[in-house]
């Protein structure tokens, strides 16, 4: 599932319904749900990206997340900007912690109209003072006047501009020791005023008096709890007593702060990366969560087209059947590789090299191929056809500068920038090491490189090597190499590809022939084909072995 997006997208299909009614629908569901923790944008899609329907903005964790503490400290309108971005970056309902409602009656009014504005799906608020102190702070805090606290709640319900947006009362009696009846008498009274559910918070080290207060509650609105304290109670226990809402309320900020300080005490004290790299985020996953790819579809979409810039043209027609179960319902191109269809794994590698232009066909199960940022060709005779007829599909593609990939391979970025970099019409990446990539060399077919010179240590990077042959069936000592599938057309290489097609559709001999076919018959005509080696750093997914590898390899 691809998570990241902006308010610009639309939403996806069978989330259009608003964030408000989604969390009302969580709330009155019958099934306990579970809100998690997020105090920013990356959080908030990193929530949603986890599988969760919901969102808690807590208080302390936003706090904690600007330097300060939770005690209203940052202002009403601070958050407001948090949350803005908190929505923004996730289609899943958004319950924000409204703390005491940020002053009296009239603070909250303005509140809510704020956060029914930039699309929040509710606001929980506590009875206790303004400013107010973290509940786990001290013994037996003040609160708030029953009737006072009701005007609150009657007035932001009076207030609110959508019809399904949440006002949740948090009861903070057992929590201030005033024990259950008080609590029980506060929740009731909060309901009859208008709450659309109850928090009912505890800092018990055991589930025992939410449960209690759950029984004598008896269903009478949603109830919503805070596991922080008595996190050791089975979740089973909660769900049995009817719990609408779980909160985890504080767990990603608390995950943040002990991964940054690992990491940051560890490059202090290293000064250096290596100890690190390995086990943090990649960049490109800060760009995958960012979304850059929409980014780039857009820039393709607005902006005006450089002519001369390089073209992609993918082929990603075929199942891949050999991955069994995995192909049933898609092609291999959208089997998820570490949370990412490998289509888009290759795109982002295209457009993080600048090739923002991409084309890529499609045959099997069309349908379920559809990333943003890629503009597709179909063979639907992909069954019956070879791959040099999907290639044809996207003839109108074939000019100018381009690269050409299969769609079930990865490599690292390097070789595509030294593809780039080549001066040669037409140059085709090959590993140096095939031998070393097998451990069963025979289990597929490879496509196998006869050159003019052998790559050696004295090979450089910029050297282009002619190629002499290319085959499936050479005698290993005659080999020099294996394509990887993919391969770079100047302007010129571009055009030679292209009347080659043509003239294989003209005698007939297009349907059936494979890339193979088609670079041996320029080699037949005496056209230069250049190679460049690279040894290792890429892979093709034929099987669940490799599959296993690629999710390694990133
Ligand atoms: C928050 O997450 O800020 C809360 C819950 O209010 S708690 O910290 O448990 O009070
Ligand atoms: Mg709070």
């Amino acid at each position: 599932m691809s998570i990241a997006h902006y308010s610009t997208t639309k939403p996806a299909k069978g989330l259009t319904m608003t964030k408000s009614t989604q969390l009302k629908k969580l709330l009155q569901s019958i099934d306990t749900e579970f809100l998690m923790e997020a105090h920013d944008g990356i959080s908030a899609k990193i929530v949603e990206e986890s599988g969760f329907k919901g969102i808690w903005a807590s208080g302390l964790a936003m706090s904690a997340a600007l330097g300060v503490r939770d005690s209203n400290e940052a202002s009403w309108t601070q958050i407001l900007e948090i949350l803005e971005f908190m929505s923004d970056a996730s289609r899943i309902p958004i319950l924000v912690d409204g703390d005491t409602g940020y002053g009296n009656f009239n603070n909250l009014r303005r509140a809510v109209r704020k956060l029914c504005q930039r699309g929040i799906a509710g606001i929980c608020i506590e009875d206790k003072l303004f400013p107010k102190t973290n509940s786990f702070i001290g013994e037996g805090q003040p609160l708030a006047d029953i009737d006072e606290f009701c005007g609150k709640i009657k007035a932001g319900k009076d207030i609110q501009l959508d019809d399904d947006f949440s006002i949740i009362a948090r009861v903070e009696a057992l929590i201030s020791g005033w024990g259950m009846e008080e609590a029980l008498k506060r929740a009731s009274a909060y309901f009859e005023a208008g709450a659309d559910g109850i928090l009912i918070h505890s800092k018990q080290r055991d589930g025992d008096e939410i449960i209690n207060f759950l029984k004598e509650w008896a269903n009478r609105c949603p109830v919503i709890i805070v596991p922080t304290t008595y996190y050791q109670t089975p979740t089973q226990e909660f769900r049995d007593a009817n719990a609408s809402l779980v909160i985890w309320a504080n767990h990603n900020i608390r995950a943040a702060t002990s991964a940054m300080r690992e990491t940051s005490l560890r490059i202090y004290r290293d000064q250096s990366l290596i100890g690190i790299e390995d086990s943090i985020s990649s960049v490109n996953e800060i760009f995958e969560l960012a979304n850059n790819s929409e980014l780039a579809a857009a820039e393709k979409i607005y902006l005006p087209t450089n002519q001369d810039e390089t073209k992609a043209i993918i082929l990603a027609a075929s199942r891949g059947k050999e991955l069994h179960d995995l192909t049933v319902d898609r092609p291999k191109c959208m089997i998820d590789v570490r949370g990412q269809p490998l289509l888009h794994r290759l795109t982002t590698t295209f457009n993080q090299a600048g090739i923002r232009q991409i084309s890529a066909v499609r045959g099997y199960k069309k349908s379920t191929v559809n990333l943003p940022s890629i503009d597709f060709k179909d063979n639907d005779e992909f069954e019956t056809t070879g791959e040099v007829t999907s290639l044809s599909r996207a003839i109108s593609q074939i000019k100018g500068n381009c690269i050409f990939s299969y769609g079930d391979i990865l490599f690292r970025h390097y070789v595509l920038d030294q593809l780039l970099k080549t001066n040669g019409d037409i140059v085709l990446v090959a590993d140096a090491l095939w031998q070393d990539r097998d451990p069963n060399p025979q289990s597929r077919t490879r496509d196998l490189v006869k050159c003019a010179e052998p790559f050696t240590i004295k090979y450089l990077d910029e050297d282009e090597v002619t190629l002499n042959a290319i085959g499936h069936d050479f005698a290993p000592e005659e080999i020099q190499g294996e394509w990887i599938g993919l391969a770079k057309f100047s302007a010129v290489g571009s055009n030679k590809i292209r009347s080659e097609i043509i003239a294989m559709q003209q005698d007939g001999t297009e349907r059936n022939a494979s890339m193979i076919d088609l670079f041996a018959r320029l080699l037949k005509n005496r056209e230069p084909i250049h190679i460049i080696y690279i040894s290792g750093h890429w892979l093709d997914i034929d099987n669940a072995d490799d599959l296993a590898d690629a999710q390694k390899f990133l």
